[in-house]
């Protein structure tokens, strides 16, 4: 018996042929919907670290009004800075921030060494321009490496340069960096095939205006008189010497708690002046007089 020429229908009036072509419609529209929805969410989980670091940015400015010095790298984990670490995770603990990135992952933080001790360390660091420590190269300026004051780290979801940390590096083009150790310097990239990290730094002029304010501080000595120390009683140091009839100007941070006195190193006994030492000193400039 001769096969029918005409495919077969079956009770709703398909031909097997229709119905496969509706099936791999169905198929293609369903495997486009997994990847959309795979994208929204790696553009999700983006966002979400992009905005992480904006707060993380924001609390490490606001720790450094409060304690006039940036926080040490975490170097064991616990969320809390590790004296003198200038490399490491950063310490959420202390800047008072969610722990992890949302790929569950601490931020990689580093710092420039002079900007972890004290407020004048700090200023007097900022103040001269900063000449060691960390640097980055930004993928959207100059493929110069420059200093920085601090700079934190999402690996971003993958480990793109396969080379066994989720951090990345790029090792050729004319942008290069290694964010894995910093060495010879981070690299901040649009994400390319083999780098997906976010990064985020702070400069040295940006971290000063948020905490260094200089003020000049004049001090007169009167004829005849011995020589007067000037003494800075917060950093525990002589500002410098004046001898009788002389007249010296000191830039000052804000804040500074001055002594005038009879001997060096914080020695002898404080001298008479107008107005009368210790005094901390705030505002645009200041003048001591000590009578002769
Ligand atoms: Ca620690
Ligand atoms: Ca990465
Ligand atoms: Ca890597």
């Amino acid at each position: 018996m001769k096969a029918p020429l005409l495919p077969s229908l079956n009770k709703h009036g398909f031909t097997l042929i229709e119905i496969a072509i509706v099936m791999v419609i169905i198929g293609l529209l369903a495997g486009g919907g997994v990847s959309i929805m795979g994208m929204l969410t790696q553009r999700k989980a983006r966002n979400e670290t992009i905005d992480y670091l904006k707060e993380t940015k924001e609390a490490l400015i606001n720790y450094v009004t409060i304690n006039g010095k940036l926080p040490w790298a975490d170097t064991d984990g616990d969320g809390n800075q590790n004296n003198n670490a200038t490399s490491g995770t950063l310490p959420y603990l202390d800047l008072e921030v969610r722990p992890s990135d949302p790929y569950k992952r601490v931020l990689r933080y580093g710092i420039n060494s002079n900007l972890g001790t004290d407020r004048p360390t700090t200023c007097n660091a900022l103040k001269a321009g900063l000449s060691s420590g960390p640097r980055v190269i930004d993928g959207d300026g100059a493929a110069t490496s420059f200093y920085i004051a601090a700079i934190f780290i999402s690996s971003g979801p993958m480990d793109l340069d396969s080379d066994g940390d989720v951090f990345d590096a790029i090792t050729s083009g004319s942008h290069q960096g290694d964010n894995t150790d910093g060495t010879p310097n981070y690299i901040r990239h649009t994400p390319i095939d083999t780098f997906d990290d976010l990064v985020v730094y702070i400069g040295g002029n940006e971290l000063y205006g948020n905490l260094c304010e200089y003020l000049t501080l004049a001090v007169n000595n009167g004829t005849g008189e011995p020589t007067a120390y000037v003494r800075d009683a917060n950093q525990g140091i002589d500002l410098g010497n004046i001898s009788g009839g002389g007249s010296t100007l000191y830039e000052i941070i804000s804040g500074t708690r001055i002594e005038i006195r009879s001997s060096a190193g914080g020695g002898g006994s404080i001298i008479l002046s107008d107005p009368p030492t210790p005094i901390c000193l705030a505002g645009n400039g200041f003048t001591i007089t000590i009578p002769p």
